[in-house]
Protein backbone atom coordinates (compact mmCIF):
# COMPACT_ATOMS: atom_id res chain seq x y z
CA UNK A 1 0.00 0.00 0.00
CA UNK A 2 1.80 3.42 -1.33
CA UNK A 3 0.86 6.71 0.54
CA UNK A 4 0.09 9.83 -0.81
CA UNK A 5 -0.62 13.34 0.78
CA UNK A 6 -3.49 15.35 -0.15
CA UNK A 7 -2.89 19.09 0.82
CA UNK A 8 -6.58 19.96 1.26
CA UNK A 9 -9.93 18.11 0.86
CA UNK A 10 -12.90 19.60 -1.46
CA UNK A 11 -16.18 17.79 -1.38
CA UNK A 12 -18.93 18.57 -3.82
CA UNK A 13 -22.07 18.81 -2.52
CA UNK A 14 -25.97 19.92 -3.81
CA UNK A 15 -29.48 18.02 -4.94
CA UNK A 16 -29.25 14.90 -6.70
CA UNK A 17 -29.07 15.18 -10.58
CA UNK A 18 -27.21 19.08 -9.84
CA UNK A 19 -24.77 17.98 -12.00
CA UNK A 20 -21.80 17.03 -9.22
CA UNK A 21 -20.67 13.98 -10.72
CA UNK A 22 -20.14 15.59 -13.88
CA UNK A 23 -18.24 18.27 -12.58
CA UNK A 24 -16.43 15.82 -10.72
CA UNK A 25 -15.68 14.13 -13.98
CA UNK A 26 -14.58 16.60 -16.36
CA UNK A 27 -12.31 18.43 -13.98
CA UNK A 28 -10.57 14.81 -12.89
CA UNK A 29 -10.63 12.94 -16.07
CA UNK A 30 -11.69 15.61 -18.61
CA UNK A 31 -14.64 13.34 -19.41
CA UNK A 32 -18.29 14.02 -19.85
CA UNK A 33 -20.44 11.05 -19.56
CA UNK A 34 -24.27 10.91 -20.28
CA UNK A 35 -25.03 8.83 -17.44
CA UNK A 36 -22.70 9.30 -14.38
CA UNK A 37 -25.52 6.96 -12.51
CA UNK A 38 -22.83 4.09 -12.19
CA UNK A 39 -20.65 5.49 -9.53
CA UNK A 40 -20.93 3.21 -6.69
CA UNK A 41 -19.84 4.67 -3.25
CA UNK A 42 -18.38 7.68 -2.44
CA UNK A 43 -15.68 8.95 -5.35
CA UNK A 44 -12.43 10.00 -4.42
CA UNK A 45 -10.07 12.23 -6.95
CA UNK A 46 -6.75 13.81 -6.29
CA UNK A 47 -5.73 16.67 -8.54
CA UNK A 48 -1.83 18.53 -8.41
CA UNK A 49 -2.49 22.36 -9.40
CA UNK A 50 0.34 24.58 -9.99
CA UNK A 51 -0.73 28.01 -7.93
CA UNK A 52 1.57 30.73 -7.70
CA UNK A 53 4.75 28.29 -8.66
CA UNK A 54 3.71 25.69 -5.82
CA UNK A 55 2.01 22.65 -6.61
CA UNK A 56 -0.95 21.48 -4.35
CA UNK A 57 -2.59 18.05 -4.09
CA UNK A 58 -6.97 18.84 -3.80
CA UNK A 59 -8.51 15.56 -2.69
CA UNK A 60 -12.01 15.87 -4.38
CA UNK A 61 -15.27 13.34 -3.17
CA UNK A 62 -18.19 12.97 -4.34
CA UNK A 63 -21.43 11.21 -3.13
CA UNK A 64 -22.82 8.23 -4.68
CA UNK A 65 -26.29 9.57 -4.82
CA UNK A 66 -26.88 9.56 -0.49
CA UNK A 67 -28.00 13.10 -1.19
CA UNK A 68 -31.52 11.99 -2.71
CA UNK A 69 -32.22 10.80 0.94
CA UNK A 70 -31.11 13.83 2.61
CA UNK A 71 -28.57 10.79 4.69
CA UNK A 72 -25.16 12.16 4.21
CA UNK A 73 -23.03 11.23 6.94
CA UNK A 74 -21.06 14.15 8.68
CA UNK A 75 -18.07 12.15 7.82
CA UNK A 76 -18.72 12.93 4.07
CA UNK A 77 -17.69 16.60 4.92
CA UNK A 78 -15.51 16.48 7.89
CA UNK A 79 -12.65 18.87 8.18
CA UNK A 80 -13.13 20.28 4.34
CA UNK A 81 -11.44 22.91 3.29
CA UNK A 82 -14.04 23.65 0.62
CA UNK A 83 -17.32 22.56 -0.74
CA UNK A 84 -18.77 23.25 -3.50
CA UNK A 85 -22.37 23.58 -3.67
CA UNK A 86 -24.03 23.39 -6.80
CA UNK A 87 -27.21 23.60 -8.63
CA UNK A 88 -29.23 23.57 -11.60
CA UNK A 89 -30.07 26.85 -12.73
CA UNK A 90 -32.85 25.58 -14.45
CA UNK A 91 -34.59 23.95 -11.37
CA UNK A 92 -35.89 26.74 -8.35
CA UNK A 93 -36.08 23.32 -6.64
CA UNK A 94 -32.02 22.47 -6.77
CA UNK A 95 -31.49 26.06 -5.33
CA UNK A 96 -33.28 25.08 -2.29
CA UNK A 97 -31.59 21.94 -1.74
CA UNK A 98 -28.45 23.95 -2.38
CA UNK A 99 -28.90 26.46 0.54
CA UNK A 100 -30.01 23.20 2.73
CA UNK A 101 -26.74 21.60 1.97
CA UNK A 102 -24.70 24.64 2.52
CA UNK A 103 -26.82 24.87 6.43
CA UNK A 104 -26.04 21.09 6.77
CA UNK A 105 -22.27 21.51 6.13
CA UNK A 106 -22.21 24.65 8.13
CA UNK A 107 -23.14 23.08 11.21
CA UNK A 108 -20.08 21.14 12.03
CA UNK A 109 -18.01 22.39 9.35
CA UNK A 110 -18.23 26.51 10.24
CA UNK A 111 -14.83 26.98 8.50
CA UNK A 112 -15.41 25.49 5.25
CA UNK A 113 -15.45 27.56 2.39
CA UNK A 114 -18.61 27.87 -0.11
CA UNK A 115 -18.40 27.57 -3.59
CA UNK A 116 -21.57 28.37 -4.94
CA UNK A 117 -21.99 27.02 -8.34
CA UNK A 118 -24.27 27.37 -11.12
CA UNK A 119 -24.00 24.00 -13.13
CA UNK A 120 -25.20 22.91 -17.03
CA UNK A 121 -25.13 26.61 -18.25
CA UNK A 122 -25.07 25.30 -21.87
CA UNK A 123 -28.54 25.13 -21.48
CA UNK A 124 -28.89 29.06 -20.72
CA UNK A 125 -29.09 31.21 -23.37
CA UNK A 126 -30.24 33.99 -21.22
CA UNK A 127 -31.03 35.04 -17.77
CA UNK A 128 -34.86 34.60 -18.63
CA UNK A 129 -33.78 30.56 -18.46
CA UNK A 130 -33.18 30.70 -14.80
CA UNK A 131 -35.78 29.08 -12.93
CA UNK A 132 -34.54 31.19 -10.07
CA UNK A 133 -34.03 34.93 -10.07
CA UNK A 134 -30.33 35.23 -10.86
CA UNK A 135 -30.54 38.42 -9.54
CA UNK A 136 -31.35 36.51 -5.65
CA UNK A 137 -29.09 34.00 -6.39
CA UNK A 138 -26.23 36.80 -6.42
CA UNK A 139 -27.28 38.46 -3.65
CA UNK A 140 -27.41 35.54 -1.74
CA UNK A 141 -23.71 34.60 -2.29
CA UNK A 142 -23.10 38.33 -2.15
CA UNK A 143 -24.57 38.14 1.62
CA UNK A 144 -23.02 35.13 2.90
CA UNK A 145 -19.63 36.11 1.15
CA UNK A 146 -19.97 33.02 -1.09
CA UNK A 147 -17.96 33.18 -4.61
CA UNK A 148 -20.56 32.29 -7.55
CA UNK A 149 -19.50 30.43 -10.38
CA UNK A 150 -20.66 29.09 -14.10
CA UNK A 151 -19.79 25.78 -15.06
CA UNK A 152 -20.84 23.66 -17.85
CA UNK A 153 -19.05 20.23 -17.92
CA UNK A 154 -20.61 19.54 -21.21
CA UNK A 155 -18.83 22.40 -22.86
CA UNK A 156 -16.07 22.34 -20.58
CA UNK A 157 -16.15 26.14 -19.75
CA UNK A 158 -16.00 27.79 -16.16
CA UNK A 159 -14.72 24.54 -14.51
CA UNK A 160 -10.96 25.20 -14.60
CA UNK A 161 -11.33 28.68 -13.17
CA UNK A 162 -13.71 27.29 -10.15
CA UNK A 163 -10.82 24.81 -9.24
CA UNK A 164 -8.14 27.23 -9.84
CA UNK A 165 -9.88 29.68 -7.40
CA UNK A 166 -10.37 27.11 -4.93
CA UNK A 167 -6.34 26.51 -5.09
CA UNK A 168 -5.68 29.64 -5.00
CA UNK A 169 -7.67 30.19 -1.97
CA UNK A 170 -6.15 27.02 -0.13
CA UNK A 171 -2.82 28.58 -0.74
CA UNK A 172 -3.65 31.68 1.07
CA UNK A 173 -5.69 30.59 4.13
CA UNK A 174 -2.50 27.40 4.43
CA UNK A 175 -0.37 30.70 4.63
CA UNK A 176 -1.87 32.24 7.58
CA UNK A 177 -2.26 29.09 9.23
CA UNK A 178 -0.02 26.71 9.19
CA UNK A 179 -1.48 23.33 10.10
CA UNK A 180 -1.21 20.18 8.82
CA UNK A 181 -2.52 18.19 6.01
CA UNK A 182 -4.68 14.91 5.70
CA UNK A 183 -2.89 11.80 5.14
CA UNK A 184 -4.55 9.01 2.84
CA UNK A 185 -3.68 5.77 1.76
CA UNK A 186 -4.22 4.22 -1.38
CA UNK A 187 -3.58 1.67 -3.78
CA UNK A 188 -3.50 3.99 -6.57
CA UNK A 189 -1.80 6.91 -7.25
CA UNK A 190 -3.60 10.53 -9.06
CA UNK A 191 -6.59 8.52 -10.02
CA UNK A 192 -10.73 7.65 -8.77
CA UNK A 193 -10.87 5.19 -6.59
CA UNK A 194 -13.33 3.87 -4.43
CA UNK A 195 -13.65 5.22 -1.01
CA UNK A 196 -15.77 4.62 2.67
N1 LIG B 1 -26.37 19.82 -20.68
C1 LIG B 1 -25.69 19.49 -19.58
N2 LIG B 1 -26.08 18.45 -18.85
C2 LIG B 1 -25.38 18.16 -17.74
C3 LIG B 1 -24.23 18.90 -17.34
N3 LIG B 1 -23.76 18.37 -16.19
C4 LIG B 1 -24.56 17.33 -15.90
N4 LIG B 1 -25.54 17.18 -16.82
C5 LIG B 1 -26.58 16.15 -16.86
O1 LIG B 1 -27.40 16.24 -15.70
C6 LIG B 1 -27.74 14.96 -15.19
C7 LIG B 1 -27.28 14.81 -13.75
O2 LIG B 1 -25.87 14.95 -13.70
P1 LIG B 1 -24.98 14.30 -12.55
O3 LIG B 1 -23.61 14.79 -12.76
O4 LIG B 1 -25.20 12.83 -12.47
O5 LIG B 1 -25.63 14.97 -11.24
P2 LIG B 1 -25.46 14.58 -9.70
O6 LIG B 1 -26.63 13.73 -9.32
O7 LIG B 1 -25.49 15.89 -8.98
O8 LIG B 1 -24.15 13.87 -9.55
C8 LIG B 1 -27.06 13.95 -16.14
O9 LIG B 1 -27.99 13.52 -17.09
C9 LIG B 1 -25.96 14.76 -16.80
O10 LIG B 1 -25.62 14.29 -18.08
C10 LIG B 1 -23.83 20.00 -18.16
O11 LIG B 1 -22.84 20.71 -17.92
N5 LIG B 1 -24.60 20.24 -19.26
MG1 LIG C 1 -23.69 12.05 -8.63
Amino acid sequence: MSTFQVDFKVVLLGASNAGKTSLFERFVNNKFARDTKTTVGVSFGLKTIGVRGSQVAMGLWDTAGQERFESLAKMYYRKATSAIICFDPTKRQSFEKAQFWIKELRETEINCSVYLVATKMDQISSDDDWDISKKDVMNFAKKNKFKLFETSAKENTGVNKLFAMIAQDYLLRDEQDENGSIKLHSTEKNSTAGCC
